[in-house]
């Protein structure tokens, strides 16, 4: 399934243009209260150059579902029932694209943690709101001697009194067993967060705003991404071919799609892998860290189940080498057993028994 981005932001600090940037849709940017999806295809020149090297008769991306979830409001996370369906859409998603504004607007002056902490309180509002229903519905359990109800409640209540303090659960530093507490509950705040830092100009990447924002995310282990949502939101209405020198007066040679799922993909450790063949080139995406099998069950789960073997060709050597063959005479195509951590970039065979009839 795709990976589920939502955009979060203030009122007005470009979710919506940076949006269009992404998926090129063309929703209109003054109208406020409309949730936007789409599921874009995720840029990656490693996969057209497999096509160029294997010809395949189909090509499979990995794909993005992009939601443009509309600003709240302050007191929307208590309030009514819009603000709960907006709510809803940042459950759903798996990591969140929190928008900055960083650039000056009828808005005033770029107050970049100010207006992040303000989300914040959204988000921990209704979280709080979640913890406790949680708890009213444990305590009497709690209270008649049931130990692990009693225990999750001490948990819930040590999460709900941090927020309170004001930090959000990302920033809680979550024992394994208060996770394991509040999984059921979807905290909005524990989310995974990756900042956009939005700038009106190129030289602003640089400036102090950004240096506002960077090291405040960094306390969390986020990244922040700097970018003109505005300028590249019009690149992204030329023709392909016409976008490289104005991409260039950003710094760039891509839109910054690829790069917002890349820092995305860091932030949940996932990884790209590829299997390739005349037939078909398809990017499968795992977790960093998962074993063969369990890469080759993201493919299909008779792989998983009867795997014998995994085949990789690291894409460097694929295409330094030019072909399957010249890899496999330079010794460099690899077998490797159920062990094996599949990295990033692996060009992938799969051998496997199949299930009996
Ligand atoms: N200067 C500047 N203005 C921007 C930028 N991104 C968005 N804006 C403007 O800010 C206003 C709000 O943008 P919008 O995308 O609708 O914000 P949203 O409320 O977060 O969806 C619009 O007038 C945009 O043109 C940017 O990168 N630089
Ligand atoms: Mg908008």
């Amino acid at each position: 399934m795709a990976l589920r981005c939502g955009l979060i932001g203030s009122p007005g600090c470009g979710k919506t243009t940076l949006y269009n940037a992404m998926t090129a849709a063309g929703a209109p940017s003054f109208d406020a209260a409309e949730l936007h999806r789409a599921t874009v295809e995720v840029p990656d020149p490693r996969v057209t150059e497999l096509v160029r090297l294997y010809e395949p008769k189909k090509v499979v991306k990995a794909s993005v579902e992009i939601a443009d979830i509309p600003g709240l409001a302050a007191g929307d996370a208590t309030a009514n029932s819009r603000a709960s369906r907006l709510l809803s859409h940042i459950k759903e998603a798996d990591v969140l694209i929190h928008v900055v504004r960083c650039f000056p607007s009828a808005g005033g002056k770029p107050n970049p943690i100010h207006d992040v902490e303000l989300v914040d309180l959204e988000l921990m509002a209704a979280d709080s709101v979640t913890l406790e229903r949680k708890r009213d519905r444990i305590v009497k359990r709690a209270r008649t001697g049931d130990k692990e109800a009693a225990r999750e409640m001490e948990d819930c209540e040590r999460v709900l009194s941090r927020l309170h303090e004001g930090l959000p659960a990302r920033r809680q530093g979550l024992t394994t067993r208060e996770r394991e507490s509040v999984f059921e509950c979807n905290l909005m705040s524990q989310k995974p967060v990756l900042y956009v830092a939005n700038v009106a100009a190129p030289d602003d990447m640089q400036g102090d705003i950004v240096a506002l924002l960077r090291p405040w995310a960094e306390e969390e282990g986020a990244e922040t991404v700097p970018m003109c949502g505005r300028d590249e939101a019009d690149i992204s209405e030329l023709p392909t071919e016409e976008r490289a020198p104005f991409l260039a007066a950003l710094g760039l040679t891509e839109l910054s799609i690829e790069r917002l799922i890349h820092a995305a993909y860091r932030e949940l450790g996932l990884v790209d892998f590829f299997t390739a063949g005349e037939r078909e080139v398809h990017v499968w995406t795992c977790r960093r860290g998962d074993k063969a099998p369990a890469a080759a069950g993201k493919i299909h789960s008779d792989m998983e189940r009867g795997f014998v073997r995994m085949e990789v060709i690291p894409y460097s050597d694929l295409v330094a080498l030019g072909s399957e063959d010249a890899v496999a005479k330079a010794g460099k195509r690899r077998i490797e057993g159920r062990d094996y951590e599949v990295q990033d970039g692996d060009v992938v065979f799969v051998r496997f028994t199949p299930p009996r009839p």
